[in-house]
């Protein structure tokens, strides 16, 4: 049985929705951030940087959400969320790639200035700085999705499951106006029957529950 480390509203979304696109039964054990979970020595023993998510599969112990979403798109090739042709494979690379670093990385930036840091260490330019460096990569997104219904090639791919939950990221922090592909693109994944949920339902599903155990 897989099980998967997580915490709803994080960047655990994209090993959840490979998950759930691939159809593969698997077990959930919440790490709940807020109450210091990844630091305890048992999680820690799965991933020393004490960050969600992570994967186990029998003897595998996995962190990093594109690395888990590449193992479970080979482990289970059948659904083929990998291409097959190598020169097709490597855009799926390119694009995780360039999600994680020029797109992720400005919305990390925001997160670690705006809520992260604690408030003496908070600077209110490097947020700025991050949202230019933001709208001055996300136009290679737009223009790359003209007419494109996925990101590479003509089927989905783990890339669109990537894609996708960052450019919802993007939308909460009210980066993607002025691109409406990028946008439509997004929502359109975000309907598949499979889909994980929105960051925002996500951080709601959250709430709700510390809501309820205050409540108990
Ligand atoms: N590069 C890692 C980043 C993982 C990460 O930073 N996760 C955040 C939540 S989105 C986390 O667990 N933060 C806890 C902490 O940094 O203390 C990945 O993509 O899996």
């Amino acid at each position: 049985m897989i099980t998967l480390y997580e915490f709803a509203p994080t960047r655990s979304i994209r090993a959840r929705w490979v998950l759930q696109e691939l159809g593969v039964e698997f077990q959930s054990v919440t790490i709940d951030l807020r109450k210091g979970e990844h630091r305890s020595p048992q999680f820690l023993a799965i991933n020393p940087a004490g960050k969600v998510p992570a994967l186990v599969d029998g003897d595998l112990v996995l962190t990093e959400s594109v690395a888990i979403a590449l193992y479970l798109a080979e482990r289970f090739p059948d659904r083929r969320l990998l291409p097959q042709d190598i020169g097709e494979r490597a855009q799926v690379y390119r694009w995780l790639l360039f999600t994680a670093t020029e797109l992720e990385q400005p919305l990390w930036r925001i997160a670690q200035h705006t809520f992260l840091y604690p408030k003496e260490k908070r600077l209110p330019a490097e947020v700025e700085l991050a949202r230019e460096d933001f709208r001055r990569v996300a136009p290679v997104v737009e223009s790359h999705l003209d007419g494109r219904t996925f990101v590479a090639g003509a089927a989905l791919t783990i890339a669109d499951l990537v894609l996708a939950y960052t450019l919802d990221w993007a939308n909460e922090q009210n980066l993607l106006d002025g691109l409406p592909r990028a946008r439509a693109y997004f929502e359109r994944m975000y309907t598949r029957p499979r889909a994980a949920p929105r960051i925002a339902a996500a951080f709601a599903s959250v709430n709700a529950h510390a809501n309820q155990q205050g409540r108990n």
